[in-house]
């Protein structure tokens, strides 16, 4: 069945010019991309999108982390795609996330306050609609 989902390359990957890169695998994977968005985020908008992790130790540096730079918001279509695009960014720590994956191939650890991963991937179908509705309403 189609889906979408929605996807961040977040103020690293903005920043380290790897958006294009991130577009390319998403095509080149054969999805669809249905909106892409250079956005500056906000807390309010940070704290709908990362609901789930507010009051969390790492919140706050994610939120700085966040808000350092633009992100480019995409939305992305097709069989699978929720599933899919968390496969094609690998596990979250980019240092065990495998070549291949974007995360393995693009990023590594610093000695930071927050893991810096280049994208974001909406993890369920719930969590795509709703981050879908927060990014891009009326879409
Ligand atoms: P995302 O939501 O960005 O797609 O990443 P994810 O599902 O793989 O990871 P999640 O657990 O949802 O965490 C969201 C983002 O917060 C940062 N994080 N840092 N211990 C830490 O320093 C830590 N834990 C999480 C990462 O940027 C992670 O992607
Ligand atoms: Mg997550």
């Amino acid at each position: 069945m189609t889906e979408r989902t929605l996807i961040l390359v977040k103020p690293d990957g903005v920043k380290r010019g790897l958006s294009g890169e991130v577009l390319r695998r998403i095509e080149a994977k054969g999805y669809t991309l249905v909106a892409v968005e250079l956005r500056k985020a906000t807390p309010e908008l940070l704290a709908e999108h990362y609901a789930e992790h507010v009051g969390k130790p790492f919140y706050d540096p994610l939120v700085e982390f966040m808000l350092s730079g633009p992100v480019l918001a995409v939305v992305a279509e097709g069989q699978r795609v929720i599933e899919g695009f968390r496969v094609l960014a690998g596990p979250t720590d980019p240092t065990t996330a495998p070549p291949g994956s974007i995360r393995g191939d693009l990023a590594r650890t610093w000695d930071l306050p927050v893991i810096h991963n280049i994208v974001h991937g909406s993890d369920s179908p719930e969590s795509a609609e709703r981050e879908i509705g927060i990014w891009f309403p009326g879409i």
